[in-house]
């Protein structure tokens, strides 16, 4: 499997455009109606419906009464799993709790001497909801990614949903992720009946404000659908990485983090961008060599071949202007100096510098969260952090001293709006009584 290869000199804008499809969640638009019929259903007819579809989608029988996990579940799957993999868990649950930790605003005040006071409060959200998709794409990884800010915000009630299997049972690594990062409860449930679940509440979901997490087409339009009911996270797309690397990089290297991202998913992304044709050809020769011995070739093979590509640019200020374009979910910089590099990027999820920063530890165990916006969404997303599970309130306090030097001013503008009422709350506190 060799990539698509070609020179940015030639290459016209349309070829780049075609070459950087649009992989955006939109083009599926058709389902909508469906997503829109199970979260009606879910909001007239609660956990009834919620059931029926978890027979219909995952072919579990599940009522009120074991549509939460219980205790014992989880016990038990502490039982099936590798106790090193707990122990790596708890590693890693420790980093990102750190470097989650540096994002906490603090509330502030500031007075002044005629007497006011203005601020802002910040308060964490009450009640989150974490969709986790089951099936093949199980990411315990993710499970921490989404709680763990949350927990750190200070959201005092965390649930989680996710589809259970056909014998209604769910994945024991994300139980266990799950409760140890403080989880409160767990519902089996997945798709849009869990998206409309969270959103408006059954007799044994309880109403969340927030939503996040990852999921499939039903997922996403969903999470679209109740948004302004509750908020969500944004929508994530297919996974990439682009690559800038000089002909100091190893090819080796870099072949193995494009095929890294390749393996997630036929949409996923995996992008080099380089000033050197020498490594153009070993990286195409690195990507032969080593897809040969990984498990998920058919997956690899056809993301590579669909949304696959080196660009060869005649400079770094070239592969610059194509990285701040295409704004890459995550950019690796593997050039001789990637700090010097870093100051003219401008839209990226995350920057992984040097020859030994690869995105897959930024995947696990880093510390900065690896949800991160896709498809170009860098260009005004950010990655998932702790500023998504607070929300600020506003603080006002003058006295009347303090009101009195803004008071012909109010009431002008007030006068100017033809809003009297409002110039009158000014005026009736400046009255003689
Ligand atoms: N690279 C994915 C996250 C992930 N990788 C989870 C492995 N597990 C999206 O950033
Ligand atoms: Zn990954």
């Amino acid at each position: 499997m060799r990539l698509k290869y070609i020179r940015y000199n030639s290459c016209s804008d349309n070829e780049l455009q075609e070459l950087l499809q649009d992989r955006a969640p939109d083009q599926y638009q058709e389902y909508n109606k469906t997503v829109l019929d199970i979260i009606d259903n879910v909001k007239i007819n609660g956990d009834n419906a919620v059931c029926q579809y978890t027979e219909k989608f995952d072919g579990a029988i599940i009522d009120s009464n074991t549509l939460q996990v219980t205790q014992d579940e989880i016990d038990s799957a502490y039982t099936q799993i590798d106790e090193e993999l707990v122990g790596i868990i708890r590693k890693a649950k420790v980093r990102i709790e750190a470097y989650h930790t540096k994002q906490k605003q603090q509330s502030w005040f500031d007075s002044c001497e005629t007497g006011s006071i203005m601020g802002q409060k910040i308060t964490p959200i009450d009640v989150v909801g974490v969709y986790v998709p089951g099936g093949k794409a199980v990411y315990p990884s993710s499970v921490i990614m989404n709680i763990i800010p949350a927990k750190v915000a200070g959201v005092e009630t965390i649930t989680m949903t996710t589809p259970p299997d056909k014998n209604g049972l769910v994945n024991p690594l994300t139980l266990v992720a799950a409760r140890e990062c403080g989880v409160d409860a767990i519902y089996k449930v997945g798709g849009a009946q869990a998206i409309a679940a969270l959103a408006f509440g059954t007799e044994t979901i309880p109403q969340v404000d927030k939503i996040v997490g990852p999921g499939n087409i039903f997922v996403a339009l969903a999470k679209k659908a109740v948004y302004g009911h509750v908020s969500i996270d944004s929508v994530a797309g297919p996974s990439e990485v682009l690559v800038i690397a000089d002909e100091t990089a190893n090819a080796k290297y870099v072949a193995a983090d494009l095929l890294s991202q390749a393996e997630h998913d036929e949409l996923a992304s995996s992008v080099l961008i380089t000033n050197s044709e020498v490594l153009v050809e070993a990286v195409q020769k690195e990507i032969e060599r080593q897809t040969d011995y990984l498990s998920r070739q058919t997956i690899i093979n056809k993301s590579l071949d669909d949304y696959g590509a080196i660009i060869l640019v005649n400079n770094m200020e070239e592969a610059i202007y194509l990285s701040n374009r295409i704004a890459p979910e995550h950019l690796e910089i593997c050039t001789k100096e990637p700090f010097m590099l870093l100051p003219k990027i401008k839209h990226a999820g995350a920057i992984f510098l040097g020859a030994y920063s690869p995105e897959p530890l930024g995947d696990y165990m880093a510390g900065p969260n690896h949800v991160l916006p896709t498809n170009g969404t860098a260009k005004f997303f950010s990655p998932l952090s702790v500023d998504d599970f607070i929300k600020k309130s506003s603080i006002i306090s003058f006295s009347r001293e303090a009101l009195s030097t803004l008071e012909n001013d109010i009431v002008k503008f007030a006068e100017a709006e033809e809003l009297t009422a409002h110039a009158n709350a000014i005026k009736v506190r400046f009255e003689n009584d």
